[in-house]
């Protein structure tokens, strides 16, 4: 079979370091041939993706704070001029105040509440809407989840919020676009012992759970992700639309 992304043009969104999932799906979608544009946040992001790309060949690489319209205008205004077209997207973007990821749910701030949905929801409704307009040969979106949105997660809590519409909003995107055959999906990933991870409390607990409880008796890691991704992001997927697709050792099935 001949390389599944090759000739695409693939936006991530969300690389951080080499931890990050988004850079695990990038790797993946590199091996199958895509052509990669990356967005960061800050210039320690920017410096970390140079270093990680080194062989990768030229760098597209564009600062994007998804709190900031004028930043995300930007960004798909530089990507039109400079590829015309674009293929697929991958969304993973997730920030809450560090102080609303622990102790009372309940005592989530006004502030707290609209930083989390802020950052970590409507900005997939934004980027959608941007993308849609470059997608003119169709196209496939993906976004990470996790499954504090269905289920309570201690210590989870406006996140778990902000997940839920999360994946709401990907179903009414999924809807919208359909008719020009784009497609949106959520993943919805194991835990991972990303950043977004480090100071989870009894976070290698959560990952001993896992590797005892769940069907496949071990946690999911990058590569499980990227693989994932590449199926939604190619056309083996062709059929799939505004679904959440769980890797997670098949955990979210247990009942104990
Ligand atoms: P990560 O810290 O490597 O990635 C999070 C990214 O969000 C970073 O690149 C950061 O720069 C970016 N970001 C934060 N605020 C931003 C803003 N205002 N504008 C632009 N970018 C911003 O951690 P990760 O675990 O790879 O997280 C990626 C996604 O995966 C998130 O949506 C997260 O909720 C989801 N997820 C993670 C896990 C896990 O266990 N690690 C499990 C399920 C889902
Ligand atoms: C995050 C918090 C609490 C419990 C958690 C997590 N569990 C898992 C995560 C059990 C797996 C990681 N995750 C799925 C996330 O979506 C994390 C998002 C996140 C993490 C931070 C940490 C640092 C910070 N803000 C954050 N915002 C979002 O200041």
């Amino acid at each position: 079979m001949g390389k599944l992304l090759s000739g695409r043009n693939i936006l991530i969104m969300g690389v951080r370091n080499k931890w990050s999932i988004a850079w695990g799906i990038a790797q993946a979608a590199h091996r199958e041939g895509a052509n990669l544009i990356f967005t960061y946040l800050g210039e320690r992001e920017k410096e970390e993706l140079k270093k990680l790309t080194a062989d990768m060949g030229t760098l597209h690489a564009y600062p994007c704070d998804v709190s900031s319209d004028e930043d995300i205008e930007r960004l798909f205004g530089r990507i039109k001029t400079e590829f015309g077209v674009l293929h697929g997207l991958v969304h993973a973007i997730a920030f809450a105040k560090s102080e609303d990821l622990k102790d009372s749910f309940l005592n989530t701030s006004r502030e707290g509440f609209r930083v989390a949905m802020d950052i970590s929801a409507y900005s997939m409704v934004a980027v959608c809407r941007h993308a849609a307009q470059l997608m003119t040969e169709g196209g496939s979106i993906i976004t990470l989840t996790y499954r504090g949105s269905i289920k309570v997660m201690p210590g989870y809590n406006v996140m778990g919020v902000a997940k839920a519409a999360l994946e709401a909003s990907v179903r009414y995107a999924a809807y919208e676009l359909g008719s020009s055959n784009i497609r949106v999906n959520s993943l919805s990933a194991g835990p991972i012992k990303t950043l977004s991870a480090k100071g989870v409390k009894n976070f290698s607990d959560i990952l001993g759970i896992v590797e005892e409880r769940s069907p496949l008796k071990r946690n999911v890691t990058l590569e499980d992700l990227g693989k994932t991704a590449v199926y939604l992001l190619s056309d083996l997927s062709s059929g799939v639309t505004g679904e959440v697709i769980f890797v997670d050792s098949g955990y979210n099935n247990m009942g104990l």
